[in-house]
């Protein structure tokens, strides 16, 4: 890190000591998965500065912002509209988590088989290791899934500003409209929280931003239909990450940078590994930072992810908000529009997201599909064998896995996932 930020996290109330490990594992892993990766775009140094000052310079940035009066607002899910956020003068990051931490500490407060991650953001907060969420102005938690929802309950007592908003479980006509509810009552509290009144123009500009950042994470997903790759899933993952974290017009710029760059590799023919090398598309359950397990053990065995299906990538992106009503209403009706196409799989039926997961591996030309569960993730888990039945009637193999954040089932993780690029080799 540039500076010592020291004063800073300790004045944000973050345990020194806890967070100095935290830093220190972060690192290694950092160093070990993605600077090790050979052949990688010159483009990705600007990544790799952004997660080097993570809990640095953009918290400083933060920090600055919110001197100058902006407000920050948390949050743990792709259904809360940033573009709002934006309108009303406010920042909005994710505080998704991707490692265990103070994990004792967080199975006082929550039953042992909660997913990873709402464990995660547990152990975050008790452990005193995120300036993100201890920056935030506004935490908001939504109604998704039933382990989300009842750990606000709890995240709730935590925390002095957490903001809660409903969801649908349906994409009825009736589901539509509770959104839409939640989103003008989501765009009240966040003019509430900053005194500034979002109009129309705002709004608009906020749309602007968060579609040129989408158009941009589009722009890097086709460039990896090519053969060879020119980017691996690893970075790309990386790249989707960061995009939660980043100040969105300098995000957007250093994607369109990577972009050109990854155009001319693809003229030049060249690739991160060698032309023909097995391709997989990642289905699932989100991938928080730093969550690369899975992807470092496939590209370990020579293989390359060429997309996500997932939060932390296309699923978390796919499709632009329409700007071009002219009252706040009509501005409204386009982003819940936009935003009611996600298919998480906490809907109901949502088959939706089947297709696009054939959808995917068909535009990127995967050669399978992993299927990623978090354990204890009852929507991801119930939705795997439908997903992976159907995906190998349309002769694409699929392999489901289910695994958390630890590290002790990475031999069994390899051997399966090894014999299935076997079995795709063949
Ligand atoms: S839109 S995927 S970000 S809810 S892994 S906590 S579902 S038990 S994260 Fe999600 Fe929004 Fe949906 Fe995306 Fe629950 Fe499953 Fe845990 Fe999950």
């Amino acid at each position: 890190m540039s500076q010592d930020y020291r004063t800073m996290w300790k004045n944000l109330g973050l345990d020194l000591t806890a967070h100095d490990a935290l830093l220190s594992v972060l690192g290694q892993a950092y160093g070990d998965i993605y600077v090790s990766q050979k052949d990688r775009p010159a483009g990705m140094g600007y990544f790799d500065f952004v997660m080097s000052e993570v809990h640095g310079l953009r918290i400083k940035e933060l920090l600055d912002e919110k001197a100058a009066g902006r407000k920050i607002i948390g949050s743990y899910c792709v259904f809360v509209p940033e573009e709002i956020a934006l309108a009303a003068n406010a920042t909005l990051v994710g505080l998704c988590a991707g490692a265990d931490f103070a994990v004792d500490e967080v199975h006082r407060y929550l039953p042992r088989n909660t997913c990873a991650l709402i464990k995660s953001t547990f152990g975050f907060k008790l452990g005193k290791v995120c300036p993100f969420l201890e920056a935030s102005d506004m935490i908001v938690g939504e109604n998704t899934c039933d382990g989300k929802k009842k750990s606000y309950e709890i995240l709730g007592k935590l925390v002095k500003n957490l903001y809660v908003m409903d969801m649908p479980q349906m994409k009825s006509p009736e589901g539509r409209e509770l959104l839409k509810a939640e989103y003008v009552k989501f765009m009240e509290a966040a003019e509430k929280l900053t005194g500034v009144k979002v109009t129309v123009e705002s709004l608009k500009a906020g749309i602007a931003a968060v579609n040129a950042k989408r158009a941009a994470l589009h722009r890097l997903a086709a460039l990896r239909a090519a053969d060879p790759a020119p980017v691996s899933g690893l970075d790309s993952l990386l790249a989707n990450q960061v995009s939660f974290y980043d100040n969105p017009a300098r995000f957007t710029a250093s994607v369109n940078a990577l972009c050109d760059e990854l155009e001319k590799r693809i003229a030049a023919g060249q690739g991160v590994r060698p032309k023909g090398a097995p391709r997989l598309l990642l289905s699932g359950c989100p991938m928080a930072v730093p969550n690369w397990k899975v992807p470092a053990i496939v590209e370990s065995l020579g293989a390359v992810i060429v997309g996500e299906e997932l939060c932390t990538g296309e699923r978390g992106v796919r499709n632009l908000v329409d700007d071009s009503a002219k009252t706040l209403d009509g501005l409204l009706e386009a982003l819940v529009d936009r935003y009611f196409k996600i298919d998480c799989a906490v809907f109901t039926p949502n088959p939706e997201r089947l297709a696009h997961v054939e959808e995917m591996a068909k535009a990127y030309k995967a050669d399978g599909v992993l299927h990623y569960g978090l354990s204890f993730c009852t929507p991801y888990s119930m939705e795997a064998a439908p997903a992976a039945e159907a995906l190998s009637k349309k002769g694409i193999p699929a392999l489901c896995l289910e695994t958390d954040y630890a590290t002790d089932d990475m031999g069994q993780l390899k051997t399966r996932i090894e014999a299935f690029l076997e079995k795709i080799r063949a």
